[in-house]
This record gives structure tokens, sequence and C-alpha cells, in this order.
């Protein structure tokens, strides 16, 4: 094994210039895509590294500076995330390590910011381009509403003081993927502009009595810490997961959803701090996005044949 000398030399307005270049072609390619992915956590991870595994242009944007979104922690300040069978397939197909939970067949465990990490770099190692600090504000449409792309805008810019006049900029993709999480941004906006109908699926939310809208709902979540949307049901995991990968699909022409977004879209139950169904479904709206682009490609898998066993600690 060599020795450590020296680092190479290198000029200060270099790394600058390499940094512009490499940004701004990455940037550029990213104007007109295949595929853009509004979102990255464990659902748009998993959907641009099934895409860009097949030779796609994928895009995904992400307003954090980093990708992962609800995937850190399990919940409650606690870093542990659980999977249900068959989804601990896709850990493996990961290598990330994961252990089965005592007393609970199909149940099974794993440290959230390994899975994290894993999920991100799976989604990078394959191709995707990955945005950070950049917002999604509204969709491009062409006749019938149909979405062909996003308009952007850094993230800081929303919390400068004085409001100033930063226009967004847009860039397009044959098909966008909503898979903002909670908030479903991309199916919201087309709601709020009146071009979607937001179908409260009745017939998924049979977990309770169906209920009115509240219209304090905005002030009452404000009022509840962490994670949650007056749009999506209450918490129910059985029902939920399945019902989540289910309805992942195209909502409007040109839009699929994936992940949590499917929940808020539907009114489904939600899973709380089970995450099986987030990369069950990000292999289906990547499923769904070869559909629509009528792509000669190999099919995804949504369930993998166990990569490799040892890694379950059994
Ligand atoms: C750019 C944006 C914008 C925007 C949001 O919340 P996520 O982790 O979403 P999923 O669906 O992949 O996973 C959901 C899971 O984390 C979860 O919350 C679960 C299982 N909850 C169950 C329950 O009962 O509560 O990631 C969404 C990502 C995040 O990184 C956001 O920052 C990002 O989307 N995002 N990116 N522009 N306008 N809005």
């Amino acid at each position: 094994m060599a020795e450590f000398d020296s680092f190479a030399a290198v000029d200060e307005a270099a790394v600058t210039r390499a940094i512009s270049d490499h940004w701004g072609e990455g940037f550029r390619e990213s104007i007109e895509s295949d595929v853009l992915i509004v979102g990255g956590g464990p659902s748009g991870s998993i959907a641009a590294k099934e895409l860009a595994e097949r030779d796609l242009d994928v895009v995904v944007l992400e307003r954090e500076n980093y990708l992962g979104g609800g995937f850190w922690q399990g919940g409650y300040l606690m870093n542990t995330v659980t999977f249900r069978d068959p989804s601990q397939h896709i850990l493996d197909e990961l290598d990330v390590r994961y252990e089965s939970v005592k007393d609970q067949p199909g149940l099974f465990v794993a440290n959230a910011p390994h899975a994290t990490a894993a999920t991100a770099a799976a989604a990078g190692a394959a191709g995707a381009t990955i945005h950070t600090m950049t917002e999604f504000t509204d969709v491009v449409i062409r006749d019938g509403y149909r979405v062909t792309g996003a308009v952007i805008n850094w993230t800081p810019v929303g919390s400068l003081p004085n409001d100033p006049p930063i226009d967004p900029v847009p860039i397009t993709a044959d098909v966008v993927i909503d898979a903002s999480g909670h908030d479903a941004v991309v199916a919201a906006k087309l709601a709020q502009r009146g071009a979607l109908d937001l179908p409260l699926d009745t017939a998924a939310t049979d977990n309770g009595p169906e209920v009115e809208t509240d219209p304090d709902a905005e002030a009452i979540d404000r009022r509840l810490p962490g994670h949650d949307a007056s749009t999506h049901g209450s918490m129910w995991i059985n029902e939920s997961e399945d019902a989540v990968v289910e309805h992942t699909d195209t909502i409007h022409d040109g839009l699929i959803v994936t992940g949590m977004a499917v929940g808020t879209v539907f009114g489904l139950p939600r899973m709380g701090p089970t995450f099986g169904a987030m990369l069950v479904s990000g292999k289906r709206a990547a499923r769904v996005a070869l559909r629509e682009l009528d792509v000669d490609a190999d099919p995804v898998e949504e369930i993998p044949e166990s990569a490799s066993p040892a890694l379950a600690d059994d």
C-alpha cells in the first residue's frame, strides 16, 4: 500500500472554476430530462435509482441541503426504522444491515442513518442528477393542464427578508413524480389551481368515521409537533402500507405520485415510523414511469430476490 506523501498542488481559481463548470453542466443537463422527481426522501430516491439504472435522464429536486426526508428518524427521535416483510429484501439490495424483531415475525429493524444514506447513495450511484437547496414552486403546463415540468427556485429565496421579487426558472421533463411526502406539493399545486380534484378515496379511509374537513385544520396542524397533515388518515399500519403501494400511479396527465404523497392525495391512513411502503412505492413509481414513457427497459422488480440473506441477522 502506498504511503501518503502530499496532495496534488492546485490553484484556488481552478477549484472555483471546477465547481462552477461541473455544477453548471449538471444544471444545463437538468433543464430537459426524462423524469423529474420532486423530493429526495426514501420513495423519491428509490424511484430515481431504478430509473437512472435504466439509463433514463433523471433529475431529483430537494429543497433541503440533504436527501432523506423523514427517513433519518424512526419516530420520537429514535433513529431506528422498521420494515415489514417483504420490503427487507430492498435493504438487501442496498446492502443495509437489518435484524429480525424477536417474537414478531415479518418485522425488521435497521439503523435509520445507514438506511437513509444507502438509499440516497444508490440514487447518485445510478446516475441521477441531484439538486439540493432547490424548491419546487409550481408546475409547467401544456394543453389540458398536462404537467411538463417544474418551476424552481433556490430554497433560501423563500426566507429572504422583504420578500424580494426573485423569479424562479422552469425546467421540463417528460414525466414528473411527486415524491414530496406529506405535503404532496405538486398535487397540491394542481389542486390549488383547480386542475386536480384531490380525490379523498373513502374506500381507503374506512379506518374510522368519515370526517368533515376541519376549517381550522391548518391551525391545528401547526400545533401538532412533527410530521403530520390534515389530509391523510389516522394511523393504521396494516391498512396503510398496502394501500400506499396500490394507489401509486399516474394521477394527472404527466404526473405520478409516490410515497407518503400518495397517502395525502388519497386520504389513506398513515403508517408512522415504518418505511417498507415508501421503498416499494418508489419502485412502483419507477415502473409506472417506464410505462408512461413507453421505454423498452428491464422491468422493475418491486421485491427483489434477497440479494444476500447473510445480511439479515436472524
Ligand atoms: C423540493 C421538497 C418540496 C419542494 C418537500 O417526507 P419524505 O421522506 O417523503 P417519502 O414519501 O419518500 O417518505 C415519507 C416518510 O419519510 C414518512 O414521512 C412516513 C413514512 N410517514 C408516515 C407517517 O405516518 O407520518 O421526503 C420528501 C422530500 C423531503 O426531503 C422534502 O424536503 C422534499 O421532499 N420536499 N423538495 N421542493 N417544494 N417539498
